[in-house]
């Protein structure tokens, strides 16, 4: 099945939002392969040192979305504020354009991340009131993932520019694998450096990228297994819950599995402000579960 296909099984005005990062992904795609992956001399609002692909990226996304004629109001990780694209749209989309994008430079696997929301604009929303969420990752295959209502599809894209339907259904049990962010923080959190030790010491295998979408994809794909991301004083967790935090948790939970930022599911999280950070942790429920357990004190 090709994403046409299954988008014709989606509500038609969500599926065109769908289609757009679809259209901007296989665009980005083909920036990734060829443009320069030096920095443009500017940073983010989180303080993250732009390159010209996260720019040429953040424009095609905004392009698509535009040309679509349903989205009111978009937010990207490399604006500080979100904009207004189709005034009476019905839906809001928050994106990375980019996620990892230090990775680039070195040939490692990077993605986009997307949430769609109902009306206009995410302050006071939370993750569960998303309508749809998704990713690509620019690997050694382009794949585009998306999550709708039930288990998330896994489709790739093809030399002719298509997009084929690769993985039919994604569902995550339980198994040991883990994927441990921000070990600097454990000379402070203890109660991290605890659990990652629980992992060693009972034959977990260590599968981390550094890029939080092929990390998290993997777990989707193997159908088990944990990324967490928690913070400290001195190293507080850095990953941001509109663009990352909340459509990525989505993904995991459409799977059968679980988020957490340490309190709640991540869904639960009321989005603030549109540069929110949130301690994360994602993956098998028992092993969600257990970081919970670990870490609060
Ligand atoms: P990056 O800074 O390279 O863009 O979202 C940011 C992210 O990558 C994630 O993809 C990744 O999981 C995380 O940062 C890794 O951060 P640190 O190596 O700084 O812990």
């Amino acid at each position: 099945m090709n994403l046409p296909d299954y988008l014709t099984k989606i509500e038609p005005e969500l599926a065109k939002v769908i289609a757009a990062f679809a259209e901007a992904v296989k665009q980005i795609d083909q920036v990734i392969r060829t443009a320069e992956t030096t920095s443009a001399g500017s940073f983010n609002t989180s303080g993250d040192e732009q390159l010209k692909l996260d720019i040429l990226s953040d424009r095609i996304v905004f392009a698509e979305l535009e040309k679509s004629g349903v989205v009111s109001v978009a937010a990207s990780e490399e604006q500080s504020e979100e904009k207004v694209l189709t005034k009476g749209g019905p839906f809001s989309a928050a994106f990375d354009p980019l996620d990892g994008s230090s990775l680039v430079d070195v040939n490692l696997a990077v993605g986009t991340i997307f949430g769609i929301w109902p009306g206009a604009g995410f302050i006071g929303k939370s993750g569960k009131e998303m309508l749809a969420a998704g990713y690509a990752i620019y690997g050694p295959r382009t794949t585009f993932t998306v999550a709708v209502d039930t288990n998330p599809v896994e489709f790739t894209l093809q030399q002719d520019g298509t997009f084929k339907m690769t993985i039919e259904k994604l569902e995550i049990g339980e198994g040991k694998m883990f994927a441990p962010g921000n070990l600097r923080a454990c000379h402070e959190n203890k109660e991290y450096l605890s659990l990652l030790d629980f992992w060693a010491e009972n034959g977990y295998q260590l599968r981390y990228s550094g890029g939080m979408v092929p990390d998290i994809h993997q777990i989707l794909v193997k159908g088990k297994g944990v990324f967490s991301y928690p913070g400290s004083e001195s190293c507080p967790p850095k990953l941001r819950l509109l663009y990352e935090c909340a459509p990525l948790s989505f993904v995991i939970e459409k799977a059968g599995g679980a988020s957490s930022d340490l309190t709640q599911s991540v869904l639960e999280k009321k989005v603030e402000e549109l540069d929110q950070r949130s301690v994360v942790c994602v993956g098998s429920k028992d092993e969600v579960d257990r970081f919970e357990k670990f870490l609060t004190v």
